[in-house]
């Protein structure tokens, strides 16, 4: 039965106005009265009801046992993966119309910014579990668009360890803590997760990405984002074509190292979701640009991989990224189970204009995340502030725990003629979703498609774009994770079944490490695991893909953490001067000393500490100064604790500065200073300076910071 809609806005099941775009709704301000749940006064929140004053207490409390009882129930189960996170609020805007791709809302209009929350995760550890350990990181955004909630749930790594959906039970399964000891917790390095994913010759180019600094963001701001699967644009013609979806950082590419993130888990374990919130506090907004990868239906089968396959990029040399909007978070939540919590992603949340593709890892995705949610926030997930649209939403769903809505009228079905046929269907080209009409034709089996069949070529290819420091680091967490397996046969098989078949020197360089010889090839090639011969890359295929690869990301220094080292005596104007400096660049700076309060200036004045050495670890800063004077530098030099400060910065290839005196510290910390410390020196992120030339040292000192890290220093 066709029949009109009624008014569009009452057909908003929450009665608000539909054009207003606020996510601040049903935010709950502390009344001026404590109260019950049902609105009683209470006298005394202090003590509970009691037979006397030292008598038990008494059943009969019911303020003492709904506040208990509510407590009791206060935690939503976590999520069983990616349940450690942080989240922001913010927009999205495109640049230009992109009307010529897709007909969706959100890419039509450059003046409009579409609200959006972003939560970013780490995958293997529980809700407490730290921020830093070595993993892949979840970057799931949720765009409340006109024409309905867009979920785009991915990664920071563009490819993942499985090609079908049936697997990722046992992927989680293996890399989860063991189930007879619940050791490890947030690791990756234990024997059941090697076992697998040594017999799963699939996960070897997504293994690459894990073990390289990829897996150790510096902060969420400066990771990249993807939407791993093959998706569709589709414009208002209906023309469909493929697309891949990124996010490029503003901030650039960074990361730790893994010593340091090891370490931070223990200094700050929240080091990350702090870096989020305070970015945002201080109005330094993280932004990411879109970036897509387009490729005409026509183009479908010109790839020596098949686009279907998560397993796989699309290399950036062979169709480039068009940048065409921005992300930018701006906002914190008000509340971390309400919002960062109990936000619900599903990548099945889609809209017109976009459609999925039949890559079978994201076909098991559509079912598996409105199932989670419907168990662990409820089936009316949706009707949450935090989920619902923004747009009008109506129809004739109903009941259920924890319903929101009071639902008028006799009506909850469709067609109906009672209700006036409301809420009705809208007809196809205008606002409405329907699915590409892709033509299939298949017999129904359970079969891997053969152009899914090689595991190598893209892992040798990552291997090949990485520079020489990046190539060391992704041996060492190699080397570092088989070094805690227990079971030699699996150690021997990711050995040389794995990264044998990915590079001669990987294998090499790990089976030193491991203490264990790479088998002699098969010269055939053929990994006895695998069903069928690796297809040989076609001739002329990529060696090697700039954008993979981290090593020459300059960035801006905006957020980035500087320790300054003093004690009494201590040169007061140079601390100041390097802080007014750094300020200028939007980077951050703390006054380091032994104790909190002030420390005497060698001009007798007072400069605050902003942190007590105690409290500081060189792992959370970015880069380190030592400014001059005399009695400063000698009492750091006595601390063994100011000396560890430098030399594990060093360690861990951040840029350190010191001027005047203070490179004296550097030399007790091993840091190779110049023989002539007091003209300007800025050598592979060791900057020294005495004299007259602040200015200049400055200005080296941050673009150093610039750079991030010189591990080229460690190669030498
Ligand atoms: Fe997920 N994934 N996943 N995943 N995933 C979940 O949903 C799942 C996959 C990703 O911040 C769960 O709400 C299956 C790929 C992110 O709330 C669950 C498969 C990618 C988040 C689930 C995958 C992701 C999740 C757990 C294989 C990158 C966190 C709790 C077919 C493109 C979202 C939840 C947030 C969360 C299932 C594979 C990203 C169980 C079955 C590939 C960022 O539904």
């Amino acid at each position: 039965m066709k029949s009109k809609p009624r008014d569009k806005r009452s057909a908003n099941g929450n009665g608000s106005d539909p054009k207003v775009q606020d996510l601040s709704r049903d935010v709950a301000v502390p009344g001026d009265h404590l109260t019950t749940n049902q609105g009683l006064r209470v006298a005394d929140d202090q003590n509970s009801l009691k037979a006397g004053v030292r008598g038990p207490t008494l059943l009969e409390d019911f303020h003492f046992r709904e506040k208990i009882t509510h407590f009791d129930h206060e935690r939503i189960p976590e999520r069983v993966v990616h349940a450690r996170g942080a989240a922001a609020h913010g927009y999205f805007q495109v640049f230009e119309p992109l009307t010529e791709l897709s007909k969706a809302a959100i890419f039509r209009d450059p003046s409009k910014q579409t609200p959006v929350f972003v939560r970013f995760s780490t995958v293997a550890g529980s809700r407490g579990s730290a921020d830093t350990p070595r993993d892949v990181r979840g970057f799931a955004v949720k765009f409340y668009t006109d024409d309905g909630v867009w979920d785009l749930v991915g990664n920071n790594i563009p490819v993942f360890f499985i090609q079908d959906a049936i697997k990722f039970p046992d992927l989680i399964h293996a890399v989860k803590p063991e189930p007879h000891n619940e050791i490890p917790q947030a690791a990756s390095a234990h024997d059941t997760f090697w076992d697998f994913v040594s017999l799963t010759p699939e996960s070897m180019h997504m293994l690459m990405w894990v073990m390289s600094d990829r897996a150790l963001p510096r902060s969420f701001a400066t990771m990249e984002g993807f939407g791993i699967h093959t998706f569709r644009l589709i414009n208002a013609k209906g023309k469909s074509r493929f697309v891949k979806f990124h996010w490029k950082p503003v901030k650039g590419v960074h990361s730790l190292v893994w010593d340091e993130s090891q370490k931070i888990a223990g200094k700050d374990a929240d080091f990350q979701r702090r870096d989020l919130w305070e970015s945002i506090e201080r109005g330094d907004f993280p932004e990411w640009e879109l970036g897509l990868q387009i490729v005409e239906e026509r183009d479908e089968h010109k790839f020596d991989f098949d686009l279907l396959d998560p397993t796989k990029i699309i290399p950036e040399e062979l169709v480039p990224v068009r940048r065409v909007g921005i992300l930018v978070l701006n906002r914190n939540p008000d509340n971390y189970i309400a919002e960062t919590e109990q936000v619900a992603f599903h990548p099945g949340h889609i809209v017109p204009g976009i459609d999925f593709s039949n890559d079978p890892l994201l076909q098991g995705r559509l079912f598996s995340y409105i199932d989670t949610q419907i168990k662990r926030v409820g089936p009316n997930f949706a009707q949450l502030p935090i989920n619902r649209p923004t747009c009008p939403f109506s129809n004739n769903q109903r009941d259920a725990e924890s319903q929101q809505l009071v639902h008028k009228g006799r009506v909850a079905y469709f067609p109906n003629s009672l209700g006036g046929g409301c809420p009705a269907q809208t007809p196809e080209g205008l606002a409405a979703f329907s699915s590409f009409a892709e033509r299939m034709d298949g017999a129904k089996v359970r079969q891997r498609s053969p152009s899914f069949g090689d595991h190598f070529s893209q892992a040798t290819l990552f291997w090949n774009s990485m520079s020489d420091w990046e190539k060391e680091h992704i041996a060492a967490a190699f080397s570092f994770e088989l070094n805690m397996v227990e079971t030699q046969t699996v150690r021997e098989r990711v050995l040389n079944e794995l990264l044998a078949n990915v590079a001669d020197e990987l294998a090499e360089k790990v089976g030193m490490n491991i203490g264990i010889a790479v088998a002699r090839r098969d010269p055939k090639g053929i990994t006895p695991e695998a069903a069928e011969p690796p297809p040989k890359p076609k001739k002329g295929a990529l060696k090697a893909s700039a954008a993979l690869s981290m090593d020459k990301v300059v960035s801006g220094i905006k957020g980035r953490k500087v320790a300054i080292l003093t004690a009494d005596g201590v040169d007061g104007k140079q601390a100041a001067d390097l802080k007014a400096a750094l300020a200028a660049e939007g980077a951050l700076s703390e006054v380091i000393a032994r104790f909190a309060g002030t420390v005497k200036t060698a001009a007798g004045k007072d400069l605050a500490v902003e942190r007590a050495a105690p409290n500081a670890a060189s792992v959370i800063y970015d880069a380190v100064f030592v400014p001059g004077g005399a009695e400063s530098v000698e009492a750091l030099l006595a601390s063994p604790m100011a000396v560890q400060f430098v030399e594990e910065a060093y360690m861990h290839a951040k840029p350190v500065a010191a001027f005047g005196e203070g490179t004296q510290l550097l030399t007790a910390a091993k840091v190779k200073v110049p023989p002539e410390t007091s003209r300007l020196s800025s050598e592979q992120g060791v900057v020294t300076a005495g004299g007259r030339e602040f200015g200049a040292f400055a200005k080296a000192f941050i673009n150093a910071i610039g750079r991030h890290r010189f591990f080229e220093r460690q190669m030498l």
